[in-house]
């Protein structure tokens, strides 16, 4: 791609680092033209703030589209995070029919669950809607808490291969060709990312720290997309995300007060780095 236009639809969190606020800079750093849907504008994520607002874009969504497609607007990729509703899902689906290039990758990231629960604001309904959304996708970038929603299966802390292997067929089995499969730990003090291309099992350990950040999810998908849009491999991709993740946590340890996300901002010319090797 000479010079790649990606459209990411996720929510603006005002403050909080994670969604838009953590997509547009990291694809943006990685050179690639970034276009943006927010999904709802928020005045803070839902992990840990009270009181936060919420407004929903869902209805604005088809009038956008339809001008998009009037201007011939279309895109290389277009990479989805949190949604703001379940209906907006049918519209996302639509845009992602109508407004891709040929060959456009489209990557969803289920971002809806995590540590055994949904997201606040989330129901079954959400979930259903959801399933559909990653069948439809090149490819998809679960945690284990997301996982189990999609393919209703129990959720676990402790685990072996044989469980991973479970949830990858049934992941499979909603039409997702390739599934990045993050936070997966098969040993104590490690963690790591499993790539499964068209059945082809991979993975990516690295050491687990001490500390965890909110909002690494969409760092690690971000950082993902512009890698495989840069045309890295998914592998390579992956290895990529991690390691960037890694230094945006290592950056923001020992910092009582900044508990609400990840200071990836520091780190970003070590993600720059990493793709021009
Ligand atoms: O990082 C995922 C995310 C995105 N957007 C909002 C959230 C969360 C996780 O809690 O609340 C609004």
């Amino acid at each position: 791609m000479a010079y790649p236009k990606i459209l990411t639809i996720q929510d603006i969190s005002c403050v909080g680092q994670c969604s838009l606020t953590v997509a547009l800079p990291i694809i943006s750093a990685c050179g690639i033209e970034t276009c943006v849907l927010p999904s709802a504008v928020l005045s803070t994520h839902t992990a840990g703030f009270k009181g936060y607002t919420f407004r929903d874009l869902t209805e604005d969504m088809p009038d956008i589209r339809a001008h998009w497609v009037k201007e011939g607007i279309a895109f290389d990729a277009i990479y989805t995070g949190y949604l703001g509703s379940t209906k907006q899902i049918a519209y996302v689906e639509d845009i992602l029919q109508t407004t891709g290039k040929e060959n456009c990758v489209k990557i969803v990231d289920p971002a809806m669950a995590d540590n055994g629960n949904l997201y606040p604001g989330f129901d079954a309904a959400f979930v259903e809607a959801m399933k559909g959304l990653c069948g439809k996708a090149d490819y998809i970038l679960p945690n284990i808490t997301e996982a189990c929603f999609l393919t209703d299966t129990e959720y676990k802390t402790e685990y072996d291969r044989s469980y991973i292997d479970l949830l990858l067929e049934k992941l499979s089995a909603l039409g997702c060709r390739n599934i990045i499969f993050t936070g997966i730990s098969y040993a104590p003090g490690k963690t790591g990312v499993v790539v499964y291309e068209n059945g082809r099992y991979s993975y990516y350990e690295h050491d687990k720290l001490p500390n965890s950040c909110h909002g690494t999810g969409d760092i690690y998908a971000s950082a993902f997309v512009g890698a495989l849009v840069r045309g890295k491999t998914a592998y390579e991709s992956a290895k990529i995300a991690a390691d960037y993740t890694v230094e945006c946590i290592k950056a923001t340890a020992q910092e009582e007060n900044h508990w609400y996300g990840a200071k990836f901002e520091p780190v970003l010319s070590k993600l720059i780095g990493a793709l021009e090797k």
